[in-house]
Parts: C-alpha cells; structure tokens; sequence
C-alpha cells in the first residue's frame, strides 16, 4: 500500500477534525497546541506533504525557503493570508488555499458585538459590577449610544462585510461602505447600502466605522492619524479584520483625547500583544481575536481545509486556491 501523505498541523484543531485527519492522513498533529517555534516551523516545511497553517504562524520567505521537495500544499486553517508570503510559496511552486464563508456569518456577529459593546459600553458596565462598583441603577449612569438609526460605515463589502450589513439593517443602521467599486445591484439593493467611492468623505459621515478588508501592503494602517482624524467625535471604530489595518498608537490618542467615542477591537498589529496604551483606556473593548471562535465554525474550517487538502491530492483544482 502507497505511504499515506504527511500532513502537519501546526496547531489543535477541534476532535472531530484531526478524528478525520488521522485517518486520512500520516498526521502530525499538536495534542498540547504549543505553537512551534521558527526552527521547528523550517522542519516541519522539510519534511511535509502538506502544511496546516494558522493565523499564528508566520510564514515568510526564510520559512518557505525550507521546504522539502516533497511540500506542495499550504491548506491554511482561516480566511486571511496575510500570515503567508503568497510570492514566495508561488516561487517555491507551493499551493496555497484557505477557508472562505464558513466563518463569514460568526465573524460578523463578533463585529456586531463589538459595534453594540463599544456604543452601550458593556464592557465597562461589566467591570465595574464584578468589580464591586454597582451601588445601584442611576439615570444617568454608563450612558452610551443609539445605534437605531445610526450610519454605519463598511470598509471591505466582501463576504464579511455583507454579513454585517444585514445584522445592520436588522438594527435599524443605515448602510454605508468603501470598497474597490460598487458591489452587485441586488446586494445594494438589499441592504439600501450606499457606495463611497471616496474613503475619506465616508469616514467624516458615519457614526460607526468598521474594518472589514483584508490586510495587505496596500490596506495596512488605512486608518492612519489623518484618517482617524476625520471621524465625528461621537463614533466609534471597530475591528474583526486585522489589527494592522489600524495605526493602533494613533487610536488609542484618539480613545484618549476624547477626538473619538470609543472602540472596539478583536485583533492587534502585533497579536498577542496589544498596545499598552489601549489596555489602560475605558472606552475601548478589547477581545482575543474570537472573530471565527465557534466550535460549528472550527470544525467546518477543519473540514473546508480538509475538503481543499483532498482535491489537491486528488489532481484536481482545490475548491479554495489562492
Ligand atoms: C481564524 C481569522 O481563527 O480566518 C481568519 O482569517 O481571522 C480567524 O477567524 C484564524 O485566522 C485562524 O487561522
């Protein structure tokens, strides 16, 4: 019988899905989730079939510079790639793919709860009662804002951002987004969304603002000082994308100057550090990057990169190819 494919898996992934991969598989698989180090990273690259990558690891030219012959495929465990040098993988004849849609709608329920925690400042409500602070309900006490009513500004109408748009909608916003053109008339159309064509004029408009592009060159610290600058200040940014789209020492002067309301972010420029600034700010909440964090959505990112795994090995084009 032909040897099974070596498949290493850089991190623990849900039961049913490494269930799934140990059967299909030579599977090298991380029971206690320690994530590898750079040299153990070059290894695993030398004597892989396939690579399943996460967020967390950083796959640059020098790491892909380590491939084996043998390795061909990077079936990474989420949407964003940014993590992955997508020339060098090319240059080294190395496939990449990743996990569309089956994250999109837990994603866009993560950014309407940062969107409904940074306007009626949950967070802050929460760490003063567990805190010993609640002597009692007050007129006047954590007032925060109505999002009924309010404009919401989407940069990135993908998959995502459309989703968010429609929670929008079921919360009484007013759609309005930045994309590199127009999306398709019967989405416009569904979500009464308005198109700026001009990113900056969107930003002075909306009472809320959200990240919802993907990171590249062209996209990090799109929501530079000047940028931030335009907000209104009673809005509110947030952030489920990733951290390095926003300046973040720019965002916590505007958090703290008072220029803006408030924020709310699940992901950092420099994951898991954040920045100290922000840690000490009351009108930001701050959350582990939970974006995709369901147990359903895990386990059908394993199985979608699982689905792009057997396509490729089969000769045929992964679902998912980059
Ligand atoms: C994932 C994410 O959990 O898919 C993405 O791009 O940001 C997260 O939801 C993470 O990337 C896993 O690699």
């Amino acid at each position: 019988m032909a040897e099974k494919p070596k498949l290493i898996v850089t991190r623990k992934l849900p039961d049913a899905v490494e269930a799934q991969m140990a059967a299909n598989f030579d599977a090298e698989l991380n029971g206690d989730d320690t994530p590898l180090g750079r040299s153990e990273l070059a290894a695993a690259f030398g004597r892989a079939d396939v690579i399943v990558p996460t967020v967390s690891d950083v796959i640059d030219a020098e790491i892909i510079g380590h491939a084996g012959p043998n390795l061909k495929l990077l079936a990474n465990f989420g949407v964003g790639v940014n993590h992955i040098d997508l020339d060098a993988a090319r240059a080294k004849g190395i496939a990449v793919t990743n996990t569309p849609d089956v994250l999109t709608e837990d994603t866009a329920d993560l950014a309407m709860a940062l969107i409904l925690m940074a306007a009626r400042r949950l967070g802050e409500g929460e760490r003063m009662l567990r805190g010993g602070g609640w002597t009692g309900w007050a007129p006047t006490q954590h007032l925060g804002r109505r999002v009924n009513g309010a404009k919401l500004g989407i940069i990135g109408m993908g998959r995502i951002g459309a989703a968010l748009g429609r929670r929008a909608r079921g919360f009484g916003m007013g759609v309005h987004y930045h994309n590199r053109g127009p999306v398709e008339a019967g989405l416009a159309a569904e979500l009464a969304a308005t198109y700026w064509d001009d990113l900056d004029a969107m930003i002075g408009a909306v009472d809320i603002l959200s990240v919802n592009c993907p990171l590249s060159p062209e996209t990090h610290h799109l929501l530079s000082a000047e940028r931030l600058a335009l907000l209104q200040p009673h809005a509110f940014v947030v952030n489920a994308s990733r951290g390095g789209i926003i300046d973040e020492a720019a965002l916590a002067d505007a958090l703290k100057s008072g220029a803006i309301a408030g924020a709310g972010l699940d992901v950092f420029e420099g994951e898991p550090a954040v920045h100290a600034s922000l840690l000490g700010l009351e009108n930001v909440v701050l959350l582990p990057h939970l974006g995709s964090a369901t147990l359903d959505g895990r386990i059908d990112m394993g199985m979608r990169a699982m689905a792009n795994v057997e396509a490729f090995l089969a000769g045929e084009t992964p679902p998912d190819l980059l």
